[in-house]
């Protein structure tokens, strides 16, 4: 046993001197401390001797063992720094000193938050509150509330997203309002942004986008104080230089109503395919609370008036920005929203 443990000492010590890299070293450890090595094999031959040889031999194999764990220990570190000195990008087979480090890239806002934040700032900076409601809305909250009648094109299967019984994706942010005025007393101001929902999908149109809608009930609210607050918004947003210009329109939930132009931003006014070549691009839409309104949530309409006005995000995204097809907003491409 003494010569066969010591002949196995001399064959390791010659080949551990010989060995110059970790793939030679490995196979050196599967040789000498492996399953099927020679350290196992010395053990297994000491299962047929006497017990009372047994430990003496046992203690031989072991003390071998260990001799050949050190010094492939300390081999394996001498290789690790002679390799570091030589060369650093292989110093070893897990670290290349000359690969790029992995970086964390910031990402940013989506455009569409950056510009929501930047229209709550400005209306909040008025005295406005922001106020936030349900994506899932009742036929009242979303229709009859806001005095849209039964027969308006905006209730029809076409337009709107039905869910169940009487209960639709919200088309706008108006039931907000309605549901902040049946929980709160007059003088108030909110804005009320969010996702809605309307079945519509083109260049300037997707089945969900994002609104802010405003309004403001006091006593002796009038038109001017709407035409003042749409026109301080819309110089904050697009410049101090920007011309606004109030329209006629028509919404059930406002009387009178308006549709807000500014000077088109893209050609400055001078016509282009943006402006249809009118010079002009509408913005939003505003107007004074319709008195059927405030019945409905049980203001006195005698006592106070209210400004109303609701824009798409969107919108005002592509303008600032001149992109020209909504959908990609929504395409997740990150050469796109790398840009903002
Ligand atoms: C209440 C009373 C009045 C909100 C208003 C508009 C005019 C309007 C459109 C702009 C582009 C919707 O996103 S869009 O398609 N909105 O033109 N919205 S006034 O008026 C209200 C809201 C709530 C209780």
């Amino acid at each position: 046993m003494i010569e066969t443990i010591d002949k196995h000492r001399r064959d390791f010590d010659s080949r551990i001197r010989s060995t110059s890299a970790h793939e030679s070293l490995a196979q050196l450890r599967i040789d000498f401390l492996g399953k099927k090595g020679c350290v196992q094999t010395l053990m297994k031959e000491l299962r047929q001797v006497a017990p009372d040889e047994k430990r003496q031999r046992g203690k031989l194999i072991n003390d071998f063992k260990r001799y050949v764990e050190n010094q492939i220990k300390d081999k394996q570190a001498g290789l690790g720094k002679s390799a570091a000195a030589k060369s650093p990008a292989s110093s070893n087979a897990t670290f290349d000193a000359t690969l790029p480090g992995k970086r964390e890239i910031p990402g940013t806002l989506h455009p569409i938050t950056q510009v929501t934040e930047e229209i709550k700032s400005i209306f909040m900076g008025l005295g406005f509150q922001v106020e936030e409601g349900p994506e899932i809305e009742t036929d009242y909250y979303n229709f009859a509330a806001l005095n849209i009648p039964k027969d308006h094109p905006a209730r029809d299967m076409q337009d709107t997203f039905y869910v169940d019984g009487d209960a639709v994706l919200r088309t706008h942010t108006s039931p907000v309002q309605i549901h902040v005025m049946e929980n709160s007393a007059p003088p108030l101001r909110i804005i009320a942004p969010g996702k809605v929902y309307r079945r519509d999908s083109d260049v300037s149109h997707t089945p969900m986008f994002h609104q802010i809608e405003g309004l403001m009930v006091d006593e002796n609210v009038s038109f001017s104080h709407l035409k003042g607050v749409m026109k301080i918004f819309l110089q904050e947003i697009f410049g101090a230089d920007t011309q606004v210009r109030f329209r006629p329109s028509f919404f059930p939930f406002t009387c009178p109503s308006a549709e807000v132009d500014i000077q088109c931003v893209i050609c400055g006014g001078r016509g282009c395919r943006v402006c249809s070549q009118t010079g002009w691009v509408e913005i939003l839409g505003a107007g004074m609370v319709n008195p059927a309104v405030f019945k409905l949530v049980n203001y006195d309409a005698e006592k106070w008036t209210g400004l109303a006005f609701g824009l798409g995000i969107e919108r005002i995204a592509m303008l600032k920005y001149g992109i020209n097809d909504i959908r990609l907003f929504f395409e997740n491409d990150l050469r796109f929203l790398k840009q903002f």
